[in-house]
C-alpha cells in the first residue's frame, strides 16, 4: 500500500511557523480536507488540511515544532491504495500539497473601493463586503456592532464564516453607525450592504492597501469596502481560509465555531485549554458532557429550566440611570452563583468560633511576622483548621460525580480563598494546606490575593478546589449565607469577631467570638457530618494546639 507524506503547503513564504496542535494521531482514518495539525504566527492561526485520505501511519512533527513550507506532516496509508508501490520505502511518495486557503482571493489588491474622492466630512459611507475570494453566500456568524456604536477604523464588524474560515470584516473607515443592514445567519457575497456609517472626517483618496497575507494564494484579504470612500485598508483580521478568529472574547478557529453552533454552546462561556487560551474542540465537548449526562440521568444539575426570567424594567422612568457593562469575571461569577444557587439544595449552620487564645497568640508572634514581612491574619489559622477539619471529617471532602451515581473522594487537601478584586470576585487555590505552616500559608495568601488583585491569576490557580473560605471578616457583619463554589460541596463564611460576654457558668466573662456560616451540599453531606465538621473546626479554632495532636 502507498504510505503518502502530507507536508506543509505553501503559507505564504512564513518559516519557522510553530506547531500548536496536532489533530490526529497514529491510527486514525481521515478523509481528504480533515484537519491535521494547526500552525500559528504572530498573526494567524491556520488549520492544515489532509491532501488525501487514508488512515495516519506516522506523526512526523511534536508540539512546538518551527516547520517550514515542505516540512513533512504525518504519513498516511492513503484510500484505495490497492498493490504495495515503492512508495512504501524510505522514500515516501510525497501527497500533493494540501491548500490550506479554500476561499483563495485574487493575488491582488482587495476589492475595488473605486471612488477616489474625498468625501465631505460626516458623509454618510455604505461598507459592503469585500473581495472574499469569490465565495458565495457566506453566513454571517457574529455581528460585532450596534447602532450608535463609534467605531475605529479597523474595529471588526461582522465575521463571516464558510465551512473552512471565519473572516472579520473589519470596517475600512472610521464613523459612528447609522443602521447595520444584515443579522445574524444571512448569507450575503461581495458587495453586499453591511452597516452604513457616519464618517467622523474626510477619506484620503488612495486605493487601499493590499493586504499582507501568509499563504500565497491569498495575497489579499477580506477588507470592508466602502462604497463612497476609499482610505487606506485595515490591516485584515483573517487572512487565510482556516485562520482563528479572536472575535470579542472568544479566540477560536472555525471548525470549533461550527461544534459550538450545532451544540447551540456559547463559546464565551468556556475557557480555552490551547495555547494562548485558544478554544478547542475538546473544550466544547468538555464543557458540553456532563450536561447531557446530567440531563440523561435526570441527575440534578440541569440549570434551573422553567424558572420564569426577572421581567426587564425601564430604570430611566424612575430617574437618572447608568449603564455600565460587567467585567467578564463579573458575568462568569454571576452564571456560577446561578448555577450552584439553583443546583445545590443549601443547609447553613452558624456557630462562633471563640479566638479569645488565637488573638493571643497571634498578637505574640505579630512582631516576628513584621520582621520576615508578614501579616498575620486570623485567616491563615482558620485555613489551617479547616484543613485539619477536612481531614478529620473527610465527608466534606468530596464532590459529587457527574454521572449522578457516586461520590468523588479526595485525598488532598487544596482551599480555595475568595479575594475581592477590582474586577469581581476571584477564587485563587492553595494547595496540600494540610501540610503547611502558617508561615507559609501567610505567605502564600498575600501572594494569590495580590495576583488576584492584579489580574494576573492563571487558570490553574483557580482550579482543583476542595473547600472555600470567604472571609468577610475585615468588613463587618454578624454572619452571612455563603453560596457553595460546585462541584465542591461546602464553604465557610467567616464574619467580624467581636469581643462579647460570655456566661462560663458562674459570671459572664469578655471573649472574643468569630461568626462562622457554614453552608453545604445537602445532597453530599448530612447534617450529623456537618455537626461534627463544625464541632472540629470551632474546637481547633478556639484552641489551636489542637492542630498539633
Ligand atoms: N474579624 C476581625 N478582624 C478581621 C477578621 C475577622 N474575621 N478578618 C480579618 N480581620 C482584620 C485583619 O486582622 C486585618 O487587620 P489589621 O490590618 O489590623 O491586621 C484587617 O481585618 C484586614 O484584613 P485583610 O482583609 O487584609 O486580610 P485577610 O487575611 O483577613 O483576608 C482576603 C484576605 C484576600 C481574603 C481579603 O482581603 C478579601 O479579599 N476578602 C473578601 C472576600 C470576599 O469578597 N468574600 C465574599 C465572597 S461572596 O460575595
Amino acid at each position: 500500500m502507498a504510505i503518502q507524506t502530507i507536508k506543509v503547503p505553501d503559507i505564504g513564504g512564513a518559516e519557522g511557523v510553530e506547531v500548536i496542535e496536532i489533530s490526529v494521531k497514529v491510527g486514525d482514518v481521515i478523509a481528504e480536507n480533515d484537519s491535521i495539525v494547526v500552525l500559528e504566527t504572530d498573526k494567524a492561526s491556520m488549520e492544515i488540511p489532509a491532501s488525501v485520505g487514508g488512515k495516519v501511519v506516522a506523526i512526523k512533527v511534536n508540539l512546538g515544532d518551527k516547520v517550514s513550507e515542505g516540512a513533512a506532516l504525518i504519513e498516511v496509508e492513503a484510500e484505495g491504495a490497492g498493490v504495495a508501490t515503492s512508495a512504501t520505502s524510505a522514500e515516501p511518495t510525497p501527497a500533493a500539497a494540501p491548500a490550506p486557503v479554500a476561499a483563495p482571493v485574487a493575488a491582488t489588491a482587495p476589492a475595488a473601493v473605486a471612488n477616489t474622492a474625498a468625501p465631505a466630512a460626516s458623509a454618510e459611507i455604505t461598507l459592503t463586503v469585500p473581495d472574499i475570494g469569490g465565495a458565495e453566500g457566506v453566513e454571517v456568524i457574529e455581528i460585532s456592532v450596534k447602532v450608535g456604536d463609534e467605531v475605529a477604523q479597523g474595529d471588526s464588524l461582522i465575521v463571516l464564516e464558510t465551512d473552512k474560515a471565519s473572516m472579520e470584516i473589519p470596517a475600512e473607515s472610521a464613523g459612528k453607525i447609522l443602521s447595520i443592514a444584515v443579522k445574524v445567519g444571512d448569507k450575503i457575497s461581495q458587495g453586499a450592504a453591511i452597516a452604513v456609517i457616519a464618517s467622523a472626517g474626510g477619506a484620503s483618496a488612495t486605493a487601499p492597501a493590499p493586504v499582507a497575507a501568509p499563504a500565497a494564494a491569498v495575497e489579499s484579504a477580506p477588507v470592508a469596502a466602502a462604497s463612497v470612500a476609499a482610505t487606506p485598508a485595515p490591516a485584515p483580521k483573517a487572512a487565510v481560509a482556516e485562520e482563528v478568529a479572536q472575535t470579542g472574547d472568544v479566540y477560536a478557529g472555525p471548525a470549533v465555531r461550527k461544534l459550538a453552533r450545532q451544540l447551540g454552546v456559547d463559546l464565551g462561556k468556556i475557557s480555552g485549554s490551547g495555547p494562548r487560551s485558544r478554544l478547542l474542540k475538546d473544550d466544547v465537548r468538555n464543557y458540553v458532557k456532563p450536561i447531557v449526562v446530567a440531563a440523561q440521568s435526570g441527575a440534578p444539575m440541569g440549570g434551573g429550566s422553567g424558572i420564569p426570567r426577572v421581567p426587564a424594567v425601564d430604570f430611566a422612568k424612575f430617574g437618572e440611570i447608568e449603564t455600565v457593562k460587567m467585567s467578564k469575571i463579573k458575568k462568569i461569577t454571576a452564571d456560577n452563583m446561578t448555577r450552584n444557587w439553583l443546583n445545590v439544595p443549601h443547609v447553613t449552620q452558624w456557630d462562633d468560633a471563640d479566638i479569645t487564645d488565637l488573638e493571643t497568640f497571634r498578637n505574640s508572634v505579630k512582631a516576628e511576622a513584621e520582621k520576615r514581612g508578614s501579616k498575620l491574619t486570623p485567616l491563615p489559622f482558620i485555613l489551617k483548621a479547616s484543613a485539619a477539619a477536612l481531614v478529620a471529617e473527610p465527608s466534606f471532602n468530596v464532590s459529587l460525580h457527574h454521572d449522578g451515581e457516586s461520590i468523588v473522594q479526595k485525598k488532598y487537601v487544596h482551599i480555595g480563598i475568595a479575594v475581592d478584586t477590582p474586577n469581581g470576585l476571584m477564587v485563587p487555590v492553595i494547595r496540600n494546606v494540610d501540610k503547611k505552616g502558617l508561615w507559609e500559608l501567610t505567605d502564600e495568601i498575600n501572594a494569590l490575593a495580590k495576583k488576584a488583585r492584579e489580574g494576573k491569576l492563571l487558570p490553574s490557580d483557580m482550579q482543583g478546589g476542595c473547600f472555600t473560605i470567604s472571609s468577610l471578616g475585615a468588613s463587618g457583619g454578624n454572619g452571612f449565607t455563603p453560596i457553595v463554589n460546585a462541584p465542591e460541596v461546602a464553604i465557610l463564611g467567616v464574619s467580624r469577631a467581636q469581643i462579647k460576654p460570655v456566661w462560663n457558668g458562674k459570671e459572664f466573662v469578655p471573649r472574643n467570638l468569630l461568626p462562622l456560616s457554614l453552608s453545604y451540599d445537602h445532597r453530599a453531606i448530612n447534617g450529623a457530618d456537618a455537626g461534627r465538621f463544625f464541632t472540629y473546626l470551632t474546637a481547633v479554632i478556639a484552641d489551636v494546639r489542637k492542630l498539633l495532636l
